[in-house]
């Protein structure tokens, strides 16, 4: 007896200490948290709302959807639904062939529009009672459905009159991870890769089941398990046996896996004497391969390549094209239903031309060239992620072509994992992009959801920036873009105010007094990021050495378009890379109106102003100062809205947990020296070649140029070794 009410005492300890703000987080559940619902009368009209259930059984994924609401009612709201029949139960969840009666309130319109993977939730009201029905074509709409469905909660939205019917807007939405074999991650500052290869396939590490929950989630249906700069290896059979253990966890989740693959794989692992696309034991080899692949994972994704990029093997190897070489995988995977996601992401120091230019130049020219299982996957921006891009004009300019965006999720021109930079602005800047390439209003978002050509396949693809540490991105912030991703995948009209809204409330709490400074802080982060590191259009001056901290003087690489000084071209007279038809002429490549639009400098924006023009010193700004004086200005804005930041942050002890408040925290204060750090060396460097003082009402640079130029820094993370 004693013993018993030792354990009731323990439980409702521990139900308290749950209960209470101050529980322990480590990150790890990310925005799957499932808080309880503190507002008394919300949690009673919840509880009344799910009391009774019908969820028939049916598949292993259905379990999952039906195992993920119990988890997620019985943490938010204490409860554990009873199982009914369907005219018994408030909440109905089921395909539509299996609603009986309550088939009548559903719209005719709706099977077709929510499609395979889409859902409804939707109360229904008769004279009876309220009954909450949540429905899809197929299990995996319901699961994608009950995540929805427990976000409503989590966000303490009310579940009166729901009308809810979605559909995502693009098929392909993927996660690139740059994960070598050796657990190593190119341009990942989260630990190690996730993927533990050496206890594949008998150990099955739960955080592959939550990594999976957590996209799907989100709706991400596909990873690409391995780095672009593929190594053979994957590709063996022992590992084809690892991949598909792995396979087996996500299909469960609606995700298939995709493998990166190195072109010359005929040569390096099949022995053969050539990779040329065109030649039959190639084409032969890569039929074997896939049939092979399939032979273990059945619902096998496709490919990505890599290809003629960055010393990478491709077709142009053996004097072939970009098409040649993507329809020759495109032909082994068709059978299988398979796709090839084939990068755009190409440039050589061998052509002289700029190389904002290239890509276009080498994929303009096959538009239409491409099979149909062939999806062309494009940088937001032409050079490479920066902090701040222009989007890049291959996007309309292969209206002929599948085309899916890739955007980069880790932070590697951003701060890593110490900056607190919120992405989602970043992508919607490329996705409201007007290129005018189909008439006004022809904006990236429409082109990727391919309104202009239904016959084409569509996609998004983030390179992760998820690792081992305890809470999967490094910075507990940097979660938002993972997550921002996958809402922006699924529906790239959403705005980035929503989803840090619904992303702050799940991640931290559904408080206002924390959710609207910091909402505010998050949308300001990544134009903060902008003025520290590359104002006014200013791009890839970053430390030559693993891409951390200012580099602008960097001038000697092995090849000149991995300097610096190839991209600011600063020298006495001014600074910018001329684009227009007196410089490169980069902006040929858009449409007219886009063209015109960034060529005048009466409209050019401040935003990407040096990265179209060259410009003196003292060329006057729309706000009347001079060019240099604008520039000191955004560095010193930039440095100063960190400390900002930093304010802020330190009043919201109290609306949240201890150790997540401190790790953030603590990795504001090295942001903060970091963007000091950036911005004095930026500016001592320039002001080498505009010999104009920082004007006094700033403070004075901390250290000179040389102590900047002269700083090395050993074992920068993200160098994966291959
Ligand atoms: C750059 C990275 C490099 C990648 C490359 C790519 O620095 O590590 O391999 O992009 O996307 O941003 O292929």
């Amino acid at each position: 007896m004693r013993v018993k009410i030792r354990l009731i005492l323990l439980i409702l300890a521990g139900i308290l200490l749950v209960g209470d703000m101050a529980r322990a987080e480590n990150g790890y559940e990310l925005w799957l948290r499932y808080a309880p619902v503190t507002d008394v009368a919300l949690k009673a009209q919840y509880q009344k709302s799910v009391k009774n259930i019908y969820f028939p059984a049916g598949s292993d994924r259905l379990k999952v959807a039906h195992d993920e609401l119990y988890r997620g009612l019985s943490s938010m709201i204490g409860l554990s639904p009873a199982q009914k029949t369907i005219s018994e139960s408030e909440l109905v969840i089921a395909t539509i062939d299996k609603i009986g009666n309550l088939r009548k309130y559903v719209p005719d319109s709706i099977p077709a529009k929510i499609g395979t993977d889409g859902f409804l939730i939707k109360t229904i009201t008769t004279s009876k009672k309220n009954t909450i029905l949540l429905t899809a074509n197929s299990d995996l709409g319901i699961l994608y459905g009950v995540f929805n469905f427990l976000k409503l909660f989590q966000i303490n939205s009310s579940l009166a009159a729901l009308n809810i019917a979605e559909y995502p807007k693009t098929m392909f939405r993927v996660l690139d991870h740059w994960d070598n074999p050796t657990r190593t991650v190119e341009r990942g500052y989260a630990g190690f890769s996730i993927w533990n290869w050496h206890k594949l396939p008998g150990y099955i590490d739960p955080r592959y089941i939550d990594y999976a929950r957590a996209n799907a989630s989100v709706g991400i249906n596909g990873s690409v398990i391995n780095n672009v700069n593929a190594n053979t290896i994957m590709l063996t059979p022992a590992y084809l046996a690892k991949i598909k253990a792995l396979a087996d966890v996500f299909r469960l989740y609606g995700i298939k896996i995709y493998l990166s693959v190195k072109f010359s794989s005929p040569v390096e692992l099949g022995g053969l004497k050539t990779a040329d696309p065109l030649d039959e034991d190639v084409k032969a080899w890569w039929k074997a391969k896939v049939d092979e692949i399939y032979r273990y994972i059945p619902d096998f994704g496709g490919f990505l390549v890599k290809a003629n990029s960055e010393g990478q093997p491709g077709p142009q190897t053996y004097g072939r094209t970009h098409a040649d070489g993507a329809n020759m995988l495109g032909k082994a995977l068709a059978p299988h239903h398979g796709i090839v996601m084939w990068r755009a992401f190409v440039y050589d120091d061998k052509v002289p031309d700029d190389r904002a230019k290239q890509a276009y130049n080498e994929f303009k020219p096959f538009d239409g060239k491409f099979d149909a299982n062939v999806i062309i996957q494009v940088k937001n921006g032409a050079i490479d992620f920066q902090p701040r891009e222009p989007f890049h004009p291959l996007f309309g300019a292969l209206p002929n072509t599948s085309v899916m965006l890739e955007l980069q999720l880790t932070q590697e021109y951003l701060g890593f994992s110490t900056h607190l930079v919120y992405e989602a602005p970043l992508f919607k800047e490329c996705l409201n992009a007007d290129t005018y390439t189909a008439g006004p209003n022809s904006t990236v978002e429409h082109i990727l959801e391919g309104r202009y050509n239904p016959k084409l396949i569509t996609g998004m693809a983030g390179v992760a920036n998820i690792g081992t540490d305890i809470n999967w991105c490094g910075h507990p912030f940097a979660q938002a873009n993972w997550y921002s991703f996958g809402r922006l995948a699924w529906n790239p009209g959403l705005s980035a105010t929503k989803i840090a809204d619904d992303w702050l409330r799940m991640t931290f709490t559904n408080d206002h007094h924390f959710i609207e400074p910091m909402k505010r802080e998050m949308l300001q982060s990544r134009e903060n990021t902008v003025n520290y590191m590359t104002p006014l259009g200013l791009h890839h001056i970053m430390g030559a050495n693993g891409h951390y901290g200012p580099g602008p003087w960097t001038d000697n690489t092995g090849r000149a378009d991995w300097t610096a000084v190839y991209y600011h071209k600063a020298d006495t007279n001014g600074v910018g890379f001329d684009r227009t038809r007196t410089g490169s002429n980069a902006l040929a490549q858009y449409s007219p109106q886009v063209q015109k639009y960034f060529e005048d400098l009466s409209t050019c924006p401040d935003e990407y102003l040096l990265w179209f023009h060259h410009l003196s010193w003292n060329y006057r700004m729309r706000s009347g100062k001079t060019l240099w004086d604008e520039m000191v200005e955004h560095y010193y804005r930039g440095a100063d809205s960190v400390k900002h930041m930093q304010l802020v942050w330190n009043l919201m002890e109290k609306y949240i947990d201890h150790d997540r408040f401190t790790q953030v925290k603590e990795l504001m204060a090295i942001q903060h020296d970091e963007a000091i750090w950036w911005r004095d060396a930026c500016v001592l460097y320039f002001q080498t070649f505009s010999r104009k003082p920082i004007p006094d009402n700033f403070e004075k640079p901390l250290h000179n140029l040389a102590y900047y130029r002269s700083l090395r820094i050993p074992n920068i993370p993200g160098q994966g070794i291959n």
